[in-house]
């Protein structure tokens, strides 16, 4: 695969292994003049169901079709995680999971241009009464303390999230306590990551909802109060399937542009 350093990419939410939204997706980036796509988890790597790996087939080639070089994704929750942590890790970070498709694992950092990007995948699956482990399940999908000490401390233009730091808007649901608990646990994670690495840009997926907020976080400089802030993009998923589940970023100057209704 030729490695091109992306100026343009197209991000996307949720794709929960939707070969024809990847379609799209490829389709919507090729239209925007996008070099890569990058996907915020729930990405859909099911490679141990035939339909898993038929949807890993698609997504190399739509990207192929549509003149993408690589279709980039993080981990969400509903990934088979296991697999995932069986595979290794390229020279560069990054994860090779097809001719045009490459997962970048949690505390993953890269650069484009002057632009540095981090990854921050895994989220608490609120389904997972319905699920069963190995088969649509896996331990492991919330990102832990090592994770988020992994992407460590440098500061970050884009940190790519599956869920939503602390702080920033979601959907509200009626959990049971201690699903409460690990749901919140893992924002309380991200916004460590977010404050430890202070980005310009967080985007994020997992709420299936298209969401747009400042966040901001007293810090203490030289004791003295002060405030940082980020601005904290939310995409929907597949299943809205509309200008709400993607964006353009271009990337340096880093500038976020609002997926448009009208082209899809
Ligand atoms: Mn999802």
């Amino acid at each position: 695969m030729d490695q091109i350093e992306p100026q343009r990419v197209l991000l996307a939410g949720d794709t929960h292994g939707n070969g024809k939204w990847v379609g799209t997706l490829c389709k919507l980036a090729s239209l925007h003049g996008c070099d890569a796509v990058l996907q915020l988890g729930d990405f859909g790597y099911w490679p141990h169901t035939d339909k898993g790996l038929r949807f890993l087939d698609q997504v190399d080639w739509h990207a192929e079709r549509y003149g993408i070089s690589c279709f980039y994704w993080i981990d969400g929750n509903h990934e088979n995680h296991e697999m995932l942590a069986g595979l290794e890790a390229d020279e560069d970070g990054f994860v090779t999971i097809g001719e045009r498709c490459r997962y970048a694992p949690r505390g993953h950092r890269w650069r484009w241009g002057r632009v540095d990007f981090g990854a921050l995948g895994g989220a608490f699956s609120m389904d997972h009464h319905y699920r069963v482990e190995g088969v649509s399940w896996w331990p492991n999908e919330m990102p832990t303390d090592a994770d988020v000490a992994n992407l460590g401390d440098a500061p970050l233009d884009v940190l790519l999230c599956h869920d939503a730091p602390e702080g920033a808007p979601i959907r509200n649901f009626e959990l049971q306590p201690r699903d409460e608990m690990l749901c919140s646990l893992v924002r309380e994670r991200v916004l460590q990551a977010v404050k430890a690495t202070r980005p310009e840009l967080v985007v994020h997926g997992h709420w299936h909802r298209r969401t747009s907020s400042e966040l901001s976080w007293p810090t203490d400089c030289d004791g003295e109060l002060s405030w940082a802030s980020t601005q904290v993009e939310g995409l929907a998923a597949d299943k809205q399937g509309d200008h709400r589940a993607w964006a353009v970023l271009d990337v340096d100057p880093l500038k976020f542009i609002d997926g448009q209704a009208e082209v899809s």
